[in-house]
């Protein structure tokens, strides 16, 4: 009999299925993890507004109640794996934080989803440092893309695989263990390449790439990916690799949508 692991997730609804928290339990689900999660806010885009994001936090006492229930389900034996997504404000990073330092992870990864188009670049601000004081210093991963990782390093600009290096290496010095930083199809080149800096070498995950547009729901697939494999206990290097391959697959098949951007289809892997 197969007992399978379990992760949670702490992170935003994106009703399009596309990102956030529908993408994180999908993910889990193909990799055999069983998910448990807390929604941290509610975005609804706007097909009648360019599809700006409607966005619309949880109150600070709901996500306490959620993450309250689903750590008194899954006791610490069998449920020692979470991934942060979007929190959204600084409320909300606020009691996320103090609700996650209940229980001592062996994993946390966090997706630094720093700004979502629809909210105030003030409020963007304030969520940016929130998330650097009280998230950071929880995770064991982070995983930015190539605008959050200039953020987070402090960097003027990311241009190539060897700043996406120098950024990870900064972010690292900042306390967190292991920094996968994604270059995407954001940096010039064929491939799409990511770094791992693990406090004291640099590891690549590349592939070909695949178009020149972005696809929405990559960076919360791969991170989701990457939880559900170190919540089965893969070794972190071993854990980017097998969401890179599953990223790749979904950005292959990908799915044309009415949104602007096409979708990465998490189930593409298990099917080709
Ligand atoms: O892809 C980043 C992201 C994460 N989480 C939620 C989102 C988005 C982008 O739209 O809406 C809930």
């Amino acid at each position: 009999m197969t007992v399978p692991a379990r992760a949670f997730v702490v992170a935003g609804s994106e009703a399009t299925g596309g990102a956030g928290f529908q993408v994180d339990l999908k993910t889990f689900q193909e990799l055999g993890v069983v998910g448990a999660g807390a929604l941290s806010c509610i975005v609804a885009f706007d097909p009648a507004n360019s599809w700006a994001h409607r966005f619309h936090p949880v109150a600070p006492e709901i996500i306490a109640e959620q993450i309250e229930a689903a750590l008194a389900c899954h006791g610490e034996d069998v449920l020692d794996t979470a991934k942060v997504g979007m929190l959204g404000t600084p409320e909300t990073i606020d009691v996320v934080a103090e609700a996650l330092r209940q229980r001592s992870w062996r994993h946390l990864v966090v997706d630094p989803v720093l700004i979502c188009k629809g909210q105030e670049p003030g409020a963007a601000l304030d969520t940016d440092n929130a998330l650097r004081e009280k998230i950071l210093p929880l995770a064991t991963v982070v995983t930015p893309n190539v605008f959050e990782a200039t953020t987070l390093s402090g960097m003027e600009s990311i241009q190539s695989v060897s700043d996406l290096e120098e950024a990870a290496r900064r972010i690292g010095d900042k306390g967190v263990p292991y920094v996968v930083a994604k270059g995407g199809v954001e940096l010039p080149g064929e491939d799409a390449v990511d770094v791992l800096w693990d406090g004291s070498s640099i590891t690549h995950f590349r592939r070909p790439k695949i178009g020149e547009q972005r696809v929405s729901g990559a960076g919360c697939t791969l991170a989701a990916a990457i939880t559900a494999e170190l919540a089965k206990g893969a070794e972190v290097a071993d854990a980017v690799e097998t969401a890179k391959e599953l990223v790749t697959h979904g950005i292959e098949q990908r799915l044309a949508c009415g949104t602007p951007f096409d979708v990465v289809w998490q189930g593409a892997a298990r099917l080709s």
